[in-house]
């Protein structure tokens, strides 16, 4: 039988820790966002490294989906995949997508063994066809004299009448960098200097550069390998040259890897993220971005995030406002009081949530448990330490089946005296994603596998705490649920 994707998505639904309301293809691997453009002030397209032929990662193809609103996706066919005896026979690597003068072109890593080129692939007007470019490799490889580790993941944009290109590197024995290069047709391409480099938390190879204007700063977002984390900078960009100022993470979750920035119609930036497995299961896969044979699927990508400044450099996050169209019935609790040192069950409960709290300024410490079995088999923490000034997402009792990774991330978030407490946590089976006071956000994977491990608690600390608002909505699907 020739099962078409919503069939296959119907298919998968079998398996409880599948996201229903968060991206991702009907089924088998995929990795990075790739190449997200808002085409001609109309659809937004979206490319993921996908491998379509099983839950691992092999010979990487481009996924292409398609939304109105970036919330709801339709799925298109495969945009790129690897041609046998070309620079990317072994990988259609990361990369980014450009209007070139009204025509759509990715501009992408060719992968051949460890060799890596910069390729280009130019799509009709439907964006439905892709042609490799005859001119391929645009970039044969590294800028010589520089004796780099990793050279991939183009990211371009438009200054003056010139495209500016960074591409993700590393300088062997020095540390990470990202390159920057110009052309006047995305065909030749001028190495004109390392873009930035050997940094503080520069590990040997910054990959996935996303590099962009934001306010009157410049910002660099980067993952370095092989820290598994995603920093940023923001500074100044004059002359070729970028001056970082400021930095911070990106996400404090374990999961949460490669993110992509776009630039809409509106002028918003937003950012796609990959959220890789973390079900472990097996000594060989107790590492992150564990394959998943037995189910099929391997890999979500996170709502997308409205970036924006801080007067001080910070970078902040929202969740695009669209998803609060998937929003379905929703539970208020106003004034919610708790005593100290107690424990309380909300009467709300599911694993497809939107939760939103909110607590006064000098709110004491406290816990919030979500997916929580009524015996406390199982349940996962986010936990605020008032005096610590850090949030924690602690998964060591997150699930009983044997492999699950079982640790805890702590992040700062320091308060001003008169500034409310403020989470908005989205919760879509497997994938946790947190927003602190649109400075913090944490993505963390859970696996409870008990069918009761849906509840919500609180529990205080040695204060009594008072939420100022507590919202729950039970959030509507974005695929077939059966
Ligand atoms: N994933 C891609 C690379 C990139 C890495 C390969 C980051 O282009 O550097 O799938 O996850």
């Amino acid at each position: 039988m020739n099962e078409n994707a919503t069939d296959v998505r119907r298919r998968m639904t079998a398996d409880r820790q599948r996201p229903l309301y968060h991206f991702l293809p009907p089924a088998n691997w995929m990795n990075d966002p790739n190449g997200a453009i808002q085409w001609k002030v109309g659809d937004y397209h979206l490319f993921f490294q996908h491998n379509p032929y099983a839950p691992h990662s092999h010979r990487i193809h481009w996924g292409h989906t398609v939304s109105a609103d970036l919330v709801h996706w339709r799925d298109l066919p495969v945009a790129i995949a690897p041609t046998p005896g070309a620079t990317d026979d072994d990988g259609c690597w990361s990369g980014c997508a450009v209007d070139n003068a009204g025509t759509p072109t990715l501009v992408y890593t060719g992968r051949s063994g460890e060799h890596e080129s910069v390729c280009l692939a130019t799509g009709d007007a439907a964006l439905l066809k892709w042609a490799k470019h005859p001119a391929n490799p645009v970039i044969a490889g590294p800028p010589p004299g520089l004796d780099t580790v990793g050279f991939r993941d183009p990211y371009v944009w438009r200054e003056g009448d010139e495209w500016r290109m960074t591409i993700g590197s590393g300088e062997r024995g020095v540390g990470g960098m990202a390159l920057l290069f110009r052309s006047a047709d995305l065909l030749t391409w001028e190495y004109i200097g390392p873009l930035v480099r050997a940094l503080l938390r520069q590990g040997t190879m910054w990959e996935c550069p996303s590099f962009f204007r934001l306010a009157d700063r410049w910002v660099l977002i980067y993952s370095p390998i092989p820290t598994g984390k995603v920093f940023y900078l923001v500074g100044d960009y004059e002359d070729n040259q970028f001056t970082p100022q400021s930095e911070g993470r990106v996400d404090w979750g374990s999961d949460f890897y490669a993110p992509h920035v776009m630039t809409d119609a509106a002028g918003r930036r937003i950012m796609f993220g990959w959220s890789w497995e973390a079900r472990g299961g097996s000594a060989e896969r107790a590492a992150s971005w564990s394959p998943q044979p037995e189910v099929g699927w391997a890999g979500v990508q996170t709502l997308p995030r409205v970036l924006s400044l801080s007067p001080a450099g910070e970078l902040l996050f929202d969740p695009i406002p669209q998803a609060a169209s998937l929003r379905g019935a929703e539970h208020r609790l106003d004034g919610v009081n708790l005593a100290s040192n107690s424990e309380t069950s909300l009467p709300i409960s599911g694993d497809h949530l939107e939760l939103a709290l909110t607590c006064a300024p000098g709110c004491g410490p406290f816990a919030l448990k979500l997916r929580a079995a009524p015996d406390d088999a199982e349940y996962t923490t986010l936990a605020y330490d008032s005096a610590a000034q850090t949030l924690t997402l602690d998964r060591a009792h997150a699930s009983l089946a044997p492999g699950t990774l079982h640790d805890a991330v702590t992040a700062p978030l320091v308060l001003a005296d008169d500034e409310p407490l403020s989470l908005r946590v989205f919760l879509d089976a497997s994938i946790i994603e947190v927003y602190a006071n649109r400075r913090v956000c944490m993505t963390t994977r859970v696996y409870p596998t008990r069918e009761d491990s849906i509840g919500l608690r609180l529990a205080t600390g040695d204060q009594p705490v008072q939420f100022d608002q507590l919202v729950a909505w039970e959030m509507t699907a974005i695929w077939p649920t059966e």
